[in-house]
């Protein structure tokens, strides 16, 4: 079946124990989304991949492995966002020449940026990029809400070609999306995937998508058919889901359920949690409910 509307996995990257990239893990995640998933796209270096806690070197290395890994078979986005303006251009133009389609960066956080310095840094980023980007809005992490009226004025550039929309305001999402009727509109909390489809979003990525991807494009085929029954129970399956993987610690859960899939997903890096034994018993209850 061909869906207009499209699903990326926001790619995890693997660790080892003592917090090293484990490329052949991720090398791993790529082909389970590619291979069993039948996803339509990756997301990467975003919350998810736990970018915000490596070093440049690092998110090269994940950047190439992961186009290397997809070889043309799927839609690729580089979340290439930082505090560290310099680093953020770096990689902009670094995936550009590898080969990447389409880059996003998160709206710069913690220091409380007026919204004329986030315009800056994003006219900023694609300035010598030959590329388009997305803006990747999370207010919950980071505290920073754009208005429509400051989505506007960042689309004048003509790079700026969408959303990611993490956030769970309905109302500024409706005003978005019949403003800009050609922007690509993504969704981001896989929790809302529904009203979101109903708000007619080009798309969703989010995290669960690594192992629940089957679920969700089943729900986003039946909203597509006009089965709002069907899709209701879907996501209401993939809440029970979300709801446990969340209980249970939402990132190294992530990892534990896909290794019982089958991919050796590998660690979190600390701070984020190593897993202890309730935690891996979680995970089995939580796979052999949803996913055996
Ligand atoms: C990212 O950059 O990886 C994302 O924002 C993907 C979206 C996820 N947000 C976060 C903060 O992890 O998939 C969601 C989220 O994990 C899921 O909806 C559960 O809350």
């Amino acid at each position: 079946e061909q869906l207009m509307k499209k699903l990326y996995s926001a790619l995890m990257t693997a660790f080892n124990e003592d917090n090293t990239v484990d490329l052949q893990g991720v090398r791993a995640m790529v082909r389970y989304n590619i291979d069993v998933n039948h996803i339509d796209g990756l997301y990467v270096g975003g919350s998810t991949g736990e970018a915000f806690m490596l070093n440049t070197v690092e998110k090269k290395a994940i950047f190439k492995t992961v186009i290397e890994e997809a070889n043309g078979a799927i839609d690729l986005i580089a979340q290439v966002g930082s505090l560290n303006l310099e680093e953020a251009k770096e990689l902009a133009q670094y995936v550009t020449d590898l080969g990447y389609k389409t880059i996003s960066a998160v709206t710069p956080f913690y220091y409380n940026f007026s919204f004329a310095q986030i315009k800056h840094y994003y006219n900023e980023i694609v300035k010598d990029v030959d590329n388009q980007l997305i803006i990747y809005s999370i207010p919950a992490l980071t505290g920073v809400s754009l208005s429509i009226d400051q989505f506007a004025e960042l689309f004048e550039n003509p790079k700026i070609i969408g959303i990611k929309y993490t956030n769970a305001d309905f109302y500024l999402l409706e005003r978005v999306r019949n403003r800009f009727p050609d922007k690509l509109i993504l969704s981001g909390f896989d929790e809302m995937l529904l009203p979101a489809l109903a708000l007619n979003v080009d798309g969703a990525i989010g995290s669960t998508y690594n192992l629940n991807a089957k679920r969700a494009k089943a729900e986003m085929v039946a909203f597509d058919a006009g089965d709002i029954q069907k899709a209701r129970d879907l996501q209401q399956v993939s809440n029970d889901l979300i709801t446990d993987l969340i209980q249970n610690d939402i990132y190294p859960s992530l990892k534990l359920v896909l290794q019982e899939l089958g991919v050796p997903a590998g660690f979190c890096k600390e701070p984020m949690s190593h897993p202890n034994p309730d935690m891996i018993a979680g995970a089995k209850a939580i796979y052999t409910k949803y996913l055996k």
